[in-house]
This record gives C-alpha cells, structure tokens and sequence, in this order.
C-alpha cells in the first residue's frame, strides 16, 4: 500500500504512488477533476490519466509524459501541472483552470517506467518481448511516415520502431484515446514531455519541411523560451524538431499534428542535470524549478495561441 499524503515534488515516485496520488487529488475535488483510463499496457498495467475541468465549452490541452521510462522529470511534471491547476493562487493559473480543460496522462509508458524503479534506471522504451530481447521505443511507433528516418528495425537498440507502425498496445491506446475525444473534447494543443536538453519543439520530426502554421509555433516556442529564461534564467531552444534535436519519424507528436489535425503540437525536452554521465538522472531537487518553467512554457504557449 502506498502512503499519497507523501506525494510532493521533491521526490520521484513509483507508478502505483503517482496513480494513488491520482484517485486521492480526485476524491478531494470532485468537481474539478476526474480519473481516466486508457486501458491497460503489454504486461497489464492501466495507462491512466485525469480531466480537469468540466465545462463542455472549453477547449482541452492534452500532455502526454512518460513515453520514455527512464526519463522520471517528465511525469514528475506533469503531476506538478495537474496540482498547480487544483491549487494555485495565481490568478492567471486559476484562469487558465476555468477557460480551458486539461487532460494529462503522465505515464503512457507503465510497464518501462515500472521496470525503471523495479529492475534497471536507464530503461527507456516498453516491455514487448522479441525473442530474445525486448522493447519498441513508443516514441518511434506511431504511424506516420513510421521508421523513414531516426529509428531502427532491429529490436536490441534503444530506438527500435517495432515491427510494424502503432504496432504497440501503448500506441494504440493513446491512438483510440486522442481519435475519442479530439473533437469531442475539442483538443487543440498536445504537449509530450522528455528529457533532457532544454528545447521547445514542434512538428515536424521526420522532415525539415515546415508545418503550414511553422510562423506561429516558432513565435509561441520564442515566447515560451523567453518566460521560461524570465523565470529561471535558463535556456531553452526552440524550433521544429528534424532541424533542432535530430530527424526522426514514428513520434506522437507528428502523428497527433498531421494525422488527428491538432494545430498546437509541442515536444518538450525538461532539464537535464547540471553535471553528471547519466543525464536521465536528475536531482529531485531540480524537479520544483524544472516543472514550474514548464508549466509557465505550455501557459505561455496557450495563452499566445489563444490571442490570435
Ligand atoms: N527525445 C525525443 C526522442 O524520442 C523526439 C525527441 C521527440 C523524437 C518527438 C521524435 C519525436 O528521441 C528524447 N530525449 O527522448
Ligand atoms: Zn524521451
């Protein structure tokens, strides 16, 4: 059993505190929030999530952490988003609470991340058996322009595509999940949280072709760069993602931007540690400051979006 009156944002926790975490923040504000389930992963773990907000009028941000298990800032995050919209002071926050609905699901990888607390820290994609080793990186599986660039076919490397595109149950749960509610939720932004390099990104992935709304995602990306060095004093690059980080194809982000049609698409890259080999492994203290800019990030974003 697990104690969630313990759950804060000095430390990281397992996935069954971070769902207990989940039920607790739902059973004490019933009216603002509810716990969601996309269905279970490869080894039978619920991939789940909440809704905040309940007006039928408001359109809905979706963030989406945890795709890769070895990278504990971002569903770290994503918790610290949720309670900053149950809690907050802030005026321009609690607004924010009001005018839009926010659907997060913080680990959409359960299985990686389980194995990273449970067997090995640096694991990164799901726990699909092949042969005699394991593992699709979920963020190389989606299915568009699937495993053109940036991603493997062979199964033992960190980035293999899977056997065929959406071929991961992980996949297609957040698939049928975005499918359900886009229009029916009116999902206009999709956040996915990584780490680590301090980078703002949007589509595309797979190509350096700009997106047709390119002019509008670089100006929020500069925006949302520029509060984040305000807040903390650190830099973010942003940029689409082929010319900013690496070409590569089979991401969520591509998939939920070209193929569902979600105009705002971003791909975050969080802190990574000041000094250290195993840049995954981020000192719990850097988790307050890391996900209060990421957050100011994504209010940043929404907010300039919302003025066009
Ligand atoms: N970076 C991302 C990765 O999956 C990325 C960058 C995002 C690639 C979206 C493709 C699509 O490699 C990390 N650190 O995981
Ligand atoms: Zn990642």
């Amino acid at each position: 059993n697990v104690d969630v009156s313990k759950y804060d944002w000095q430390h990281f926790f397992h996935l069954k505190t971070i769902y207990g975490w989940m039920d607790d923040m739902a059973s004490k504000y019933p009216e603002q929030i509810s716990v969601l389930d996309m269905g279970s992963s490869t080894q039978g773990n619920s991939i789940k999530g909440v809704k905040l907000g309940k007006n039928p009028a408001n359109k809905a941000i979706f963030i989406e952490s945890g795709i890769h298990a070895r990278e504990w800032i971002a569903p770290a995050t994503a918790t610290y988003i949720i309670n900053e919209l149950l809690t907050s002071k802030d005026a321009r926050i609690q607004q924010l609470a009001k005018n839009y609905n926010w659907i997060v699901f913080p680990c959409v990888n359960p299985d990686g991340y389980r194995y990273t607390f449970e067997h090995d820290r640096m694991w990164r994609k799901n726990r699909q058996l092949f042969g005699t080793c394991r593992g699709v990186d979920l963020n190389r599986n989606y299915p568009d322009h699937w495993n053109t660039t940036g991603s493997s076919s062979d199964p033992t490397r960190y980035d293999f595509a899977g056997p065929s595109a959406g071929s991961e149950l992980e996949t297609q749960r957040l698939m049928s999940f975005i499918r359900e509610h886009v229009e029916k939720d009116q999902i206009k932004t999709y956040i996915a949280l990584h780490s680590y390099s301090q980078m703002l990104m949007f589509p595309y992935g797979y190509t350096k072709e700009h997106v047709a709304n390119y002019d509008d995602l670089q100006e929020f990306g500069k925006k949302a760069a520029a509060a984040i060095k305000t807040e903390s004093g650190r830099e973010y690059v942003s940029g689409n993602l082929y010319e900013t980080i690496y070409p590569s194809s089979g991401g969520s982000m591509d998939w939920a931007h070209a193929e569902v049609g979600i105009p705002i698409s971003y791909t975050f890259e969080l802190r990574g540690p000041p000094d250290s080999q195993d840049l995954f492994i981020l000192p719990a203290v850097e988790i307050q400051p890391t996900a209060s800019e990421a957050f100011t990030a994504i209010r940043t974003i929404v907010e300039a979006a919302a003025e066009k």
